[in-house]
């Protein structure tokens, strides 16, 4: 374990900024600071190694290479040329497919490439609503999914009584699709805490003729090194984020099996739907992608997994719901109302914050609650596992929860816990110190 969690380069860094523009850099080391002294429990947010942030920070920030590898609009891309084909090589091997798409620069970018790829505007598409763990981006009325396509919703178990209770309906699934005839059928979600069936997806899109997109943006990392497991051979397109379980850059990518699926995504996303990429965040990419095919990588999930699992049991002893009865990934949705009818996902994540555990509010399934408000928190352990958390640490923060939620934020309560939290991110310093990722 490092004991000293200042990246020297990031030292020298804000030193160099500081000089030019003092504002700017007491911002990014106040950012700084509260990340080493708080608990991130944010399912979505990750610590990247040293190596993964200083990549983006490169001077491959400066060009563009609008076009792709041997096809660019502007001179002067060689080794941008190189930097993208590793990044996608390397995709490939870590996904075990024959074609990927690094310049999403977001999951959300990915998806709207997708959807332009696979469907026509006003075409049928099946997902699950936001409001029972799915994405904006698939299918709120707002979202472009919305607005330029028809989404219809497919359900979670609604019965308390059955094991599988809010876990996905297959059956409901294969109605909804032999009901609407989607033109594509979406898996993968970004608030759902148990195994995936891609398999069973497959069949239900083959049954209505239906093409299937996985976005598998929080559990890449979990596919990546299979501990969950992969869309493929069963999806004819896959999505994802590169930033949270999988520990990379913030940004996006696609993946797919089939040469005439692959020429549309890449059609898609440029010049349909974006413009130049942002080579600097590709080869922060292809860092990324590099670490998770070592085996540490596979080593650092099964730990993310666990710990998630060891504090959904620590919650659920101490009278907290988690939401489907536990968790199979690195996420949990935690019922608030099963210990106090009056406490809101708002008020615990407020509260949690003042103590310096990082959350967010989050709907349960059928919550009554507005998306602002809410009934739930959604809780993973990404973040904490790449800091060297374990079980003990773990069981920890469950109690510190307690202490906050159930003293419905009492101030001396807050206080004491924070105390304890920063005492505890001191001997775990953040990842900027490059000897605790991957360890
Ligand atoms: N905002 C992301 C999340 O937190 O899951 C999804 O895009």
């Amino acid at each position: 374990m490092a004991t000293d969690s200042h990246d020297p380069i990031t030292d020298a860094v804000l030193e160099l900024i500081r000089a030019q523009d003092p504002e700017t850099a007491e911002l990014i080391a106040l950012e700084r600071d509260r990340q080493e002294r708080t608990i991130e429990l944010i399912a979505s947010e990750n610590h990247v190694s040293p190596a993964v942030m200083h990549a983006m920070g490169s001077c491959l920030t400066n060009k563009y290479a609008e076009g792709y590898p041997g096809k660019r609009y502007y001179g002067g891309c060689e080794f941008h040329d190189r930097v993208e084909d590793l990044a996608r090589e390397r995709a490939k091997a870590l996904f075990g497919c024959s074609f990927a798409n690094v310049q999403p620069h977001s999951g959300a970018q990915a998806n709207t490439a997708a959807f332009m790829a696979m469907m026509a505007p006003g075409d049928t598409f099946a997902s699950l609503v936001l409001s029972d763990g799915g994405h904006l981006s698939h299918g709120m009325k707002i979202n472009f999914s919305g607005v330029f396509y028809k989404p219809v919703h497919y359900p979670l178990v609604k019965d308390p009584a059955s094991p599988a209770f809010e876990t996905i309906d297959y059956d409901a699934v294969r109605r909804v699709c032999l009901e609407h005839r989607p033109k594509m059928l979406l898996c993968g979600y970004s608030a759902y805490p148990r195994v995936i069936d891609f398999a069973r997806f497959r069949a239900i899109a083959d049954e209505v003729g239906a093409v299937l997109m996985a976005d598998i943006a929080h559990i890449a990392g979990l596919v990546a090194s299979g501990v969950h497991p992969s869309p493929f051979p069963h999806a004819h397109v896959v999505t994802t984020t590169t930033h949270k379980t999988l520990r990379g850059p913030r940004g996006g990518l696609i993946l797919c099996d089939d040469e005439e699926i692959a020429k549309k995504i890449d059609r898609a996303l440029f010049p349909g739907a974006q413009g130049g990429p942002l080579m600097h965040i590709i080869a922060a990419k292809a860092v990324a992608f590099g670490e998770a095919l070592r085996p540490e990588f596979k080593a650092y999930c099964e730990r993310v997994v666990a710990n998630a699992r060891t504090l959904a049991g620590a919650l659920t002893e101490r009278g907290f719901r988690i939401t489907s009865g536990g968790t199979d990934n690195h996420l949990m949705l935690v019922d608030l109302g099963a210990r106090d009818a009056e406490l809101t996902g708002a008020d615990a994540e407020a509260w949690l914050e003042a103590a310096g555990i990082i959350t967010n509010k989050n709907g349960i399934p059928n919550d009554p609650r507005p998306p602002r408000v809410t009934s739930g928190l959604r809780l993973g352990a990404p973040a904490t596992t790449s800091r060297g958390f374990g079980k003990a640490e773990m069981v920890r923060i469950a109690s510190w929860i307690n202490d906050v939620l159930g003293s419905r934020g009492d101030g001396k309560t807050i206080e004491k816990v924070r105390g304890e939290v920063q005492d505890l991110c001191a001997r775990f310093p953040m990842p900027g110190a490059a000897a605790t990722v991957g360890a």
